[in-house]
């Protein structure tokens, strides 16, 4: 629809912005943290970009004080951050360490003495290395127990401090490059392996999910999903029905169990056919069913553009654009389900994510219609190369842009009747990217270090900084 005036954004509406543990904090083996699987595998060659680790990152760890302090500046009303499991559990489960529990307990009333809502994500992909030599991590149902008793633990201490939580950041996307494209830890090809896990990590949310109800009654839950709907490369109905495969197989596959405790039945159908399909034991069902969230905590960066793929077509490709050299992506699919394509529509980034503010909305609308839950749009931002000039100024006006126009989506949105919690950007300060570096920048705050020097780790405010700070000011009318 197209409308002459827009809804005004709610006066609750939580404008933040987003960060996880292992891109900021650094601190790897401060006050009694134990290794995640990101901390071994970053070390291991060829892994991530130049050899970049998140052993010291942006130094948030020690200087939160400093970086809360430029949230409140700015008038920031949200802060979402991760919490790293090894802090509160070096081993994943076993003694509590006090000192990490400390740590984040000194953040959130930090941001709560600014008037800074706390939104708290419980696993962002930081695992305990011990649990994953242990039994294999996500790949068995012991962690379903051992998240659980590391979730409640946060739950007793900070839950009558913070209202709302995030179970898993992307499932879909530490599962997949986990165990299928193996560009993540614990770094599997494997299907079924891969269907596996995610069944239990979908087990593991629904457990948290059912325990919060019990300690946090009064809070809202929900996991984040990254979201990437799909259009058809044309009016073709091989290409359309392509895109349907798509938003089955890569969207559905985890809303519908999230939303609704049933895993789509074509896609269900369709892994069964490849003996592939996850083994639901008794149960397991009703467990999901139980694990209804609140709201859909959204991630969203691109749509995907899908044509027809035969079954001798492209296959899935390991490798991905991580240098920022534009055009460098490979093309890949599914033989027989679905092929990705450029749209010919779109502008890309120099990573070659597809830039399309319409595609929020509309992953928005087909949410909202599929499911009937609030949703909270936990990331969205541009990573690109930025330039610090002479006088400490950085002017990162296509950040503005891009952040402007999915700013209006979301506008749009609202007027066609999504409910929209609030809308938090990636990131606040320049961090580290898992696979890319730190050459890829997405904050309002500029850290000077790069990937070959630590240099100062100076803050210094670009453009977007004061741009978005308006932006709250005026609750979403001055873009
Ligand atoms: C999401 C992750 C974030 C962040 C972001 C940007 O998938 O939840 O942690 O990294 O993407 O991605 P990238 O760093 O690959 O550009």
């Amino acid at each position: 629809m197209i409308y002459e005036k827009l809804d005004e954004f709610g006066k609750c509406f939580l404008w933040g912005s987003a960060s996880a543990a292992y891109q900021v904090e650094g601190a790897w083996n401060q006050d009694g943290k134990g290794e995640s699987v990101w901390d071994i595998y970053t070390k291991k060659p060829g892994t991530t970009y130049k050899g970049t680790n998140g052993d010291v990152a942006v130094d948030h760890y020690n200087r939160y004080k400093e970086d809360v302090a430029l949230m409140a500046e700015m008038g920031l009303k949200a802060y979402r951050f991760s919490i790293a499991w090894t802090r509160i559990y070096p081993n994943g489960r076993g003694e509590v360490n006090e000192e990490g529990l400390k740590f984040y307990e000194n953040l959130i009333d930090e941001l709560i003495k600014n008037n800074i809502k706390p939104i708290i994500t419980l696993y962002h992909w930081d695992l305990p290395q011990y649990l994953q030599d242990l039994y294999g991590g996500w790949e068995s149902r012991e962690i379903i127990d051992d998240f659980n008793e590391y979730c409640i633990t946060l739950f007793k201490r900070f839950g009558d401090k913070v209202k709302y939580w995030v179970t898993l950041n992307e499932q879909n996307v530490f599962i997949t490059l986990g165990y299928l494209t193996a560009l993540h830890p614990p770094g599997v090809k494997d299907h079924k392996r891969m269907l596996q896990a995610n069944h239990i990590a979908n087990l593991a949310n629904a457990k948290v999910i059912e325990s919060f109800r019990t300690y946090v009654p009064n809070g809202m839950i929900g996991p984040s999903f990254a979201l990437g709907p799909v259009y058809p490369y044309s009016c073709n109905p091989e290409d359309v029905l392509s895109a349907e495969n798509a938003e089955e197989l890569n969207c559905n596959w985890w809303l519908d169990v999230y939303c609704r405790g049933t895993y789509p039945s074509f896609a269900l159908k369709y892994y069964e056919k490849l003996g592939i399909a996850p083994v639901i034991e008794d149960g397991d069902l009703e467990l999901l069913g139980r694990g209804k969230p609140d709201f859909i905590g959204i991630n969203y960066y691109q749509t995907g553009t899908v044509a027809m793929n035969p079954l001798d077509g492209v296959g899935l490709s390991e490798e991905m654009n991580n240098t920022g050299k534009k055009g460098t992506s490979k093309e890949n699919g599914i033989p027989g389900a679905y092929k990705n394509v450029k749209n010919p529509y779109l502008e890309t980034t120099n990573w070659d994510w597809a830039i399309d503010s319409t595609g929020l909305r509309i992953g928005l609308r087909r949410l909202t219609s599929r499911y009937g839950l609030p949703i909270l749009i936990t990331e969205n931002g541009l990573g690109e190369f930025d330039k610090l000039e002479n006088d400490e100024v950085i002017n990162d006006d296509y950040r503005i842009e891009y952040l402007k126009n999915h700013i209006i989506a979301c506008k749009e949105a609202i007027t066609d009747g999504v409910e929209l919690l609030g809308y938090c950007t990636w990131s606040f300060t320049d961090l580290l990217s898992w696979l890319n570096g730190y050459q890829k920048r997405y904050g309002f705050v500029y850290v000077d270090r790069d990937e070959n020097e630590e240099k100062d780790l100076k803050r210094i405010k670009k453009k977007s900084f004061y741009w978005y700070k308006d932006v709250i000011n005026s609750n979403g009318e001055n873009l």
